[in-house]
């Protein structure tokens, strides 16, 4: 093949459709499927770990000739280093993104969040009795206040106590582990700067050291993650099923088109408000209403409350300006590309970015705030009426697939299913499941999209493999995109791809519900963003507590097919060490090191349960995930059995 003919190839990473239609309309616009390309071959030193530059006599690069860096780091320690500090970088985003969130809850108690409420008095008091706050004859508000400032305490105590956030929604034995090993963070502030200054130039050179205070530092990202989820239910309310559509076919050329695109649903959930109220002005510009959409994670948190429909996902994120029909692509924070600037200036689409420190030039910029939210909506939403008004009449050139999406499945909302079976155990409805093989096991899809892998493909070859072998699937962050935009969200899907006792399952689940739901049920659950991905703990946990044992004995499993972030490299570190596989599709750069790579694969089994599995080959990680399930299953049979046998407590060991 020629080089021209195989860059015209390459450029087609991608399985979607839509997606492929938009490159092939050889626009002159640059985009990250093009920056990929001109960024080979990439640096074999960064890719596998062993670049350091912590300190300016760097970069040291470690070489057969040059074993050790200038301070006579080895590679065990520079790829140890590296890897705690992407870590602490998702640890970051999450909890800084949730601290935002408390920090709203708190205005609201003191009167400075005029536009938000209190949406869900049933989770506040849900999670009050999690943390024994008295809810007895108190109102919402004296509760959230104890809630906040147990929150509060989460994120900032310096020294004596734990985070109780892990404490109180994780297995006894994962409490135990974690307090025995050291890892149980005290606060996620202080967790994150102890984690970074051992990192330092000159101060922790043992690889075993540096991981064991990584997995201090991936729980304290779970905890800032865990607190964003519930307070965001709070305020926004416990998403239930919803019913929507998926992929640029959403895009109406004769409405005024928002994307949102970010993570925090602050603005974006008083956007959907403001649109509401303000159909009439799209009108009077001469649109027929205004079109929303999402895209990444804040996509992901208003299709879960809103039905907002997801357009695309992370990596296809400029695509969309390029059908020209794109007014306006509002942007909060994280995995915002900075290239929309640029492909926005080749179409008519404004980009405004909101966040302080989230900026991109050339951008508009609305100065988000909780005390002003709503009017800022309103200021958005003219601000792409305005849009509008200069693109009518311009031609669009937009591709018309879409597929059905039911998403919204919280892990309340899916106990609610489960209960129309068995109302006194809802969650036995899936262990009895996984006990008689009706399902093989359960797997979390999540994280994001990675050019190094074709655009989707891992995500969904993996998921189909899945399903065909009666694993329940669910999916967080922009695997959930993915399968939103190619149809594995929709009820249709099973039919497809379900294996005769998943589908014999969901069927049974369906009938159960009958009446309750708008449709049919999904192959694959979505259970959120990113951040959402302590729901699917929860629900781990809580198989694993109805089975009288920890989380590494249950068949279940995560996978990042996709994985790109820090905060994939975060989320994946503490699902770790909650004792699961957890799959990556993507080698993260930690194979410089014999030492620490072994780690990741084998010597976390051995404390913790739960080790990394690193495939980049769709079908193998199908084979492997499968793998892993099966072994437990059969531990917990063989266990059961002995413990039956033998009139004793089912062994705690994996
Ligand atoms: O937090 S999955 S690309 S959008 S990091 Fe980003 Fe990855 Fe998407 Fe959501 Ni998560
Ligand atoms: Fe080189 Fe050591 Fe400085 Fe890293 S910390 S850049 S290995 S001298």
């Amino acid at each position: 093949m020629s080089e021209a003919k195989k860059k015209a190839v390459d450029r087609n990473r991608t399985i979607d459709p839509a997606v492929l239609e938009v490159l092939s309309g050889q626009l002159p616009v640059d985009t990250a499927y093009d920056r990929y390309l001109a960024q080979q071959p990439q640096c074999k030193f960064g890719d596998t770990g062993i670049c350091c530059r912590i300190c300016i006599q760097g970069p040291c690069r470690i070489t057969a000739k040059a074993p050790k860096g200038v301070c006579g780091a080895t590679a065990y320690t520079i790829v140890a280093r590296n890897l705690i500090r992407s870590v602490l970088g998702g640890a970051s985003a999450h909890s800084d993104h949730s601290k935002h969130i408390l920090l709203t809850l708190k205005a609201l108690l003191e009167g400075h969040a005029p536009d938000y409420s209190i949406k869900s008095p049933e989770k506040l008091r849900a999670i009050a009795t999690r943390f024994e706050i008295p809810v007895e004859g108190r109102t919402d508000l004296e509760i959230l206040a104890d809630v906040v400032k147990l929150g509060l305490e989460d994120y900032t105590r310096m020294t004596g106590g734990k985070v109780r956030w892990v404490e109180k929604t994780v297995t006894p034995g994962r409490v135990k582990k974690f307090t025995e090993c050291n890892i149980m963070p005290t606060s996620v502030f202080q967790t994150i700067a102890s984690a970074m200054s051992q990192t330092h130039m000159g101060m922790d050179a043992d690889p075993v050291n540096l991981i064991f205070k990584a997995l201090e530092a991936s729980l304290a990202d779970y905890t800032g993650m865990h607190i964003g989820t519930d307070l965001s239910d709070v305020l926004f309310g416990i998403p239930t099923p919803i019913y929507t559509e998926a992929n640029f076919g959403v895009i109406d050329p004769a409405k005024v088109n928002i994307a949102v695109h970010g993570h925090n649903p602050l603005l974006s959930e008083m956007i959907v408000q403001a649109a509401r109220e303000m159909d009439s002005e799209a009108k009077a510009a001469g649109a027929t209403g205004i079109q929303l959409m999402g895209i990444c994670c804040t996509g992901n948190e208003v299709l879960m409350r809103q039905g907002v429909p997801p357009v695309t996902n992370f990596l296809s994120q400029e695509l969309p300006i390029m059908t020209g029909a794109i007014d306006a692509m509002v942007v909060d924070v994280q995995c915002i590309m900075p290239g929309i600037q640029a492909v926005s200036e080749c179409f008519n689409t404004r980009i405004i970015t909101t966040a302080q420190n989230a900026k991109i030039p050339g951008s508009y910029y609305v100065d988000y705030s909780e005390e002003r939210a709503l009017d800022q909506a309103k200021e958005v939403i003219r601000i792409a009426i305005d849009g509008y008004k200069e693109r009518a009449g311009v031609e669009c050139v937009i591709p018309s697939v879409k597929n059905k999406v039911v998403a919204g499945f919280s892990l309340e909302a899916l106990y609610d299913l489960f209960g129309a079976l068995n109302p006194d155990a809802p969650i036995k409805v899936v262990t009895d499941a996984l006990k008689s093989g009706e399902l093989r096991g359960v797997v979390l899809f999540a994280g994001c999209n990675n050019l190094k892998v074709t655009h989707d493909e891992n995500h969904t070859v993996i998921a189909k493999e899945l399903a065909k072998n009666n694993v329940l699937l669910l999916s967080t962050g922009c695997a959930a995109g993915s399968y939103a935009k190619l149809g594995l969200l929709s009820p249709e899907a099973v039919d497809q791809y379900a294996g005769d006792s998943l589908k014999a399952f969901i069927r049974k689940l369906e009938e159960a519900n009958a009446g309750k739901l708008e449709g049919k049920l999904p192959l694959v659950f979505h259970m959120g963003s990113c951040v959402d991905n302590t729901r699917a703990t929860n629900f781990a946990t809580a198989i694993a507590n109805d089975l009288g044992v920890d989380v590494p004995k249950i068949p279940f499993a995560a996978s990042a097919p996709e994985a790109m972030s820090e905060k994939a490299i975060a989320i994946g570190s503490w699902n770790v060490a909650m004792g699961l596989p957890v799959h990556v599709g993507v080698v993260p750069p930690v194979t410089g090191s014999e030492l620490v790579n072994g780690i990741a694969l084998q010597i976390a089994h051995d404390v913790y349960g739960g080790f990394f599995i690193w495939e980049t080959d769709p079908y193998k990680a199908a084979e492997k995930i499968l793998e892993a399930l099966d072994y437990r299953s059969w531990k917990l049979k063989i266990h059961a059995q002995t413990a039956e046998k033998f009139e004793t407590k089912a062994s705690a060991a994996w």
